[in-house]
């Protein structure tokens, strides 16, 4: 594909200024191949120390925002405090926020909407859950998924699209190169048909889910496949070689 690969880590609830420094450390140092955006989801309180110690060349995601600007929301972050930190992303939507803390998808096309219109790049997140998946519906669910947050993008350029199916994430358990591909290929397919043919064939769609650097490479290989989102292996050395991944 001629799309620009792109890979997020998210590093969740995880690491702390010693481990995080030791990552950051490594990545600085890695040959990273350079058609490759690359992104690094820090928790909040380590936006600023990410920003100021990871390479340049290394984008700086939130792994969740507020709706609005400012305001008394206590214990919440706006897109503007992002930006401060210099931070250009957001990761919106995660199947934790929606299945640990329980984010609607209103709430999340929301904050989607207000994300884009302060300026950051938005990673929407969307996946069915095992239940979904066997009962047949996955397709229904992700493009349900998918609807709201597109009712909230005025602007593509600055989304990617993170299929992450809830069963896969944290478990061990990748999706086959081919049950990705073929998740991929529909909802590239409900872009074309409810969007455009540009959108369609612009928009980077990753995967998430237990990608490890040995399931990474065919993964990257499916043609409707244009990178990951990366949990648990985006805390090791590792992640060079997911970064690295396509061929
Ligand atoms: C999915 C993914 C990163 P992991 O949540 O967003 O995590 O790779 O640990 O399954």
């Amino acid at each position: 594909a001629s799309r620009r690969f792109f890979v997020g880590g998210n590093w969740k609830m995880n690491g702390n200024k010693g481990s995080l420094g030791e990552l950051i450390a490594t990545l600085n140092n890695a040959s990273l191949h350079e058609q490759t955006d690359v992104v690094c989801a820090a928790p909040s309180i380590y936006l600023d120390f990410a920003r100021s110690s990871l390479d340049p060349r290394i984008a700086v995601a939130a792994q969740n925002c507020y709706k609005v600007a400012q305001g008394a929301f206590t214990g919440e972050i706006s897109p503007a405090m992002i930006k401060d930190c210099g931070a250009d992303w957001v990761v919106l939507g995660h199947s934790e926020r929606r299945h640990v803390f329980g984010e609607s998808d209103e709430l999340i096309g929301q904050k989607v909407a207000h994300a884009l219109q302060s300026g950051l790049g938005v990673i929407a997140c969307i996946g069915e859950k095992l239940e979904e998946r066997e009962s047949g519906t996955t397709e229904e669910v992700v493009c349900a998924q998918t609807q709201v947050i597109a009712e909230n993008v005025m602007d593509w350029e600055k989304v990617v699209l993170a299929y992450e199916p809830v069963w896969a994430i944290g478990t061990g358990r990748t999706a086959t190169p081919e049950q990705a591909q073929e998740v991929h290929e529909k909802l590239r397919a409900w872009i074309r048909a409810n969007i455009s043919d540009e959108v369609a064939d612009s928009l980077r769609i990753i995967y998430g889910g237990s990608v490890t650097g040995v399931t990474c490479r065919e993964l990257a290989s499916q043609d409707d496949v244009d990178g990951f989102l990366v949990g648990g292996a985006s805390l090791k050395p590792e992640f060079v070689d997911i970064i690295n991944a396509r061929a």
